[in-house]
């Protein structure tokens, strides 16, 4: 299989992953089989994010659809680092393509906890820092604020050479001068956007529906946001930037890659269609050869 693409000194052959929490691979090549393996949707796999701890995730419930997006409150149900380590990782290592694990520490010592657990594994290439969430030490949200996200990397950092991703906020002040901090203590690439915090409310209590009150929006819905961010984002550093908020088609994919990302990703999208991330490359393929085509034109 030819490679052409490389994020972080990782060979890749294409240009689409997957939004973290968006897709289980496990679950999903035990539906599909080894189908889908064959024919893998993504051209590296994030997983979902892990903590240290297991944890059971929010009171249900959990999704709500809202025009043309999704909010979700899923609160990071996960087996917490051994559990993943021994049971999930070992399956994710089994996929075609490279494997992100997705991390959020509560603190900067529990980052540095599960960047070293996660990043001397065989099976993982790179990992992103999940930063959407309150240090319960400072109770700043660590990608809410440049100097509170530097401190974080900085101290994980030190603990693997494997590849560092950041994955932003949306809802920081300031996203490119987050970006910038991190790329200034040494991550290796950006992914934005996460999901943008909103309410639904159930229309007979009109009390809120989720359980948890409220989630984190994503889809279509969040796609100008997304690609406002992205731009300015890619604009401001030199890293790569994998830039996710909505992509449903080539175009919309093609549309981020024109903003200045130099990869897209792909969650909601593929809650209606599993293979969506094929299709949007197939697409974005086309697109690209159609524009090399009329270059070449141009200056013949
Ligand atoms: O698990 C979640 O509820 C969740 C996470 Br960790 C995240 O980063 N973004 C999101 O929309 N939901």
């Amino acid at each position: 299989m030819t490679r052409p693409f490389e994020l972080c000194g990782v060979p890749l052959r294409g240009r689409v992953l997957n939004g973290s929490g968006t897709f289980d691979a496990v679950a999903a090549h035990r539906a599909f089989g080894d189908e889908l393996l064959e024919a893998f949707p993504f051209d590296a796999f994030v997983s979902k994010t892990i903590t240290v701890e297991p944890r059971e995730g929010n009171p249900p419930p959990r999704l709500w659809e809202s025009p043309a997006g999704l909010i979700n409150s899923i609160g990071l149900p996960n087996k917490g680092v051994a559990g993943f380590l021994r049971e999930d990782l070992p399956r994710l290592g089994e996929l075609p393509v490279p494997l992100v694990v997705s991390v959020m520490g509560f603190s900067r010592g529990e980052l540095g906890a599960l960047v070293a657990a996660a990043g001397e594994r065989d099976e993982v290439e790179m990992l992103e820092l999940n930063v959407s969430c309150p240090n319960v030490e400072t109770g700043l949200v660590m990608g809410a604020d440049p100097a509170e996200t530097a401190a974080a990397l900085e101290a994980v950092r030190p603990l693997t050479e494997k590849p560092l991703i950041v994955k932003l906020t949306p809802s920081a002040t300031d996203p490119p001068a987050v970006a910038a901090a991190a790329e200034g203590v040494g991550a290796d690439a950006i992914s934005l956007v996460n999901t943008l915090r909103g309410m639904a409310l159930d229309p007979r209590t009109r009390r809120p529906w989720l359980g948890a009150g409220t989630g984190g929006l994503s889809g279509p819905a969040i796609r100008p946001v997304a690609l406002a961010q992205v731009a300015a984002v890619a604009e401001r550093v030199r890293i790569p930037v994998i830039g996710m908020g909505g992509i449903a088609s080539g175009r919309d994919a093609h549309d981020f890659l024109a903003a200045g990302a130099d990869y897209v990703a792909v969650g909601t999208e593929t809650f209606r269609d599993p293979t969506a991330g094929r299709r949007i490359a197939s697409e974005l393929n086309v697109i690209s050869r159609e524009e090399r085509g009329f270059s070449e034109a141009a200056v013949t």
